[in-house]
């Protein structure tokens, strides 16, 4: 009997150990009635719990149709997304179309066929992609925007992850209404045609220009030094020191538009205020020389939030239609102090 009465004191015992041990895990209520979730360890806290049959970055293969190396922005977008993919580890199949829509299709099809888990693409214009994204559609492949959006419809693609262009442009005319004050007349670099950072800039500008500014001419410059240059020694003969302002859509074609103005005997930041858009480290370099004086910045390091948007499409999450990047203007007081830290 002794025994018995033992044997139900252990059992009783060990019911008890196993108890509290289960009810740590568990919601506990706590006096207000609310359920209160248990605090994981840190350990548990870190490792987020994985799906059955998730990817993991090691197992992703990306496909990337960048659009070419027209400007040091590009460049630097470049660097991002192929220095990201090697630090996830992630496999990376990428293409350079330069600058041609044809180019990047047929790249994108590649993709397809090579049945790659994911497809980026910055679309070098707006229009002409429907085609393309339906059949990496149809072949179960999210598509995700990057930098530059194409005008399909919302199903077409996971997400978008790039600037908002028009207020990049809203910032750029405040900018020029603050360096001519008094009005003027100014001619206008345009980016790609047909590319949504040139139409976004183009109409974001407009939209906060003072009416005492009077946008003279406005052409592409494409988004290159060599054609900045070129169109702007074309407004310079047509309308030679009438020009007291330059909007251009990038600091390549502003750093153009600058030996231009040189060329021509005219002091660029001084005769003819300039604000630009990208931010690169050219553009700091002018504003320390006095001869650009904005910059507002688009941001073109992408790489992370690109592969953490990949792997979440992948892994069958829905995103959001639009992820924006932060940004910021830069001006020549401090640009000496910036540009050191500068990432591009
Ligand atoms: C903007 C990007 C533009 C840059 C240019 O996000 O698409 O293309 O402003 C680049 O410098 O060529």
């Amino acid at each position: 009997m002794k025994k018995l009465g033992m044997i139900i004191a252990v059992i009783i015992v060990v019911l008890l150990l196993v108890g509290c041990s289960t009810a740590t895990q568990e919601p506990a209520a706590d006096t207000s009635g609310d359920t209160v979730v248990a605090e994981d360890t840190p350990e548990e806290a870190a490792a987020p719990e994985m799906a059955e049959g998730e990817k993991t970055f090691a197992d992703l293969t990306v496909g990337y149709a960048q659009i070419g190396a027209e400007s040091e922005w590009r460049t630097a977008n470049t660097a991002s997304i192929k220095e990201e993919a090697d630090k996830l580890g992630v496999t990376l199949k990428f293409s350079d179309a330069q600058q041609k829509q044809e180019n990047q299709i047929a790249a994108m099809r590649s993709y397809i066929a090579e049945g790659v888990d994911v497809i980026g693409f910055s679309p070098v214009v707006e229009t002409g992609w429907e085609t393309v994204m339906q059949e990496a559609k149809d072949a179960g492949i999210p598509v995700i925007m990057v930098d530059r959006r194409a005008d399909v419809p919302r199903e077409l693609y996971a997400t978008y992850l790039g600037s908002d262009f028009v207020e990049e442009g809203k910032k750029a005319g405040d900018e020029m209404n603050n360096l001519l004050p008094d009005g003027g007349k100014i001619v206008e670099l345009v980016g790609t045609v047909g590319s949504a950072p040139a139409n976004d800039r183009y109409s974001g500008f407009r939209e906060t220009l003072n009416d005492n500014i009077e946008i003279i001419d406005s052409q592409s410059g494409d988004f290159t030094r060599a054609k900045g240059k070129e169109v702007m020694e074309a407004f310079l003969k047509n309308y030679g020191d009438e020009i007291t302002g330059l909007y251009a859509h990038n600091d390549d074609m502003a750093i153009g538009a600058i030996q231009a103005i040189e060329e021509y005997g005219l002091n660029p930041g001084t005769d003819i205020k300039i604000v630009s858009i990208d931010a690169v480290r050219g553009a700091f370099e002018a504003m320390i020389d006095g001869k650009l004086n904005v910059t507002v910045e688009c941001n073109p390091l992408l790489g992370p939030q690109f592969y953490d948007l990949a792997l979440r499409a992948v892994n069958g999450e829905e995103l959001p239609e639009w992820v924006p990047s932060e940004e910021s203007v830069y001006y020549p007081d401090n640009a000496a102090e910036l540009l050191p830290e500068r990432q591009y």
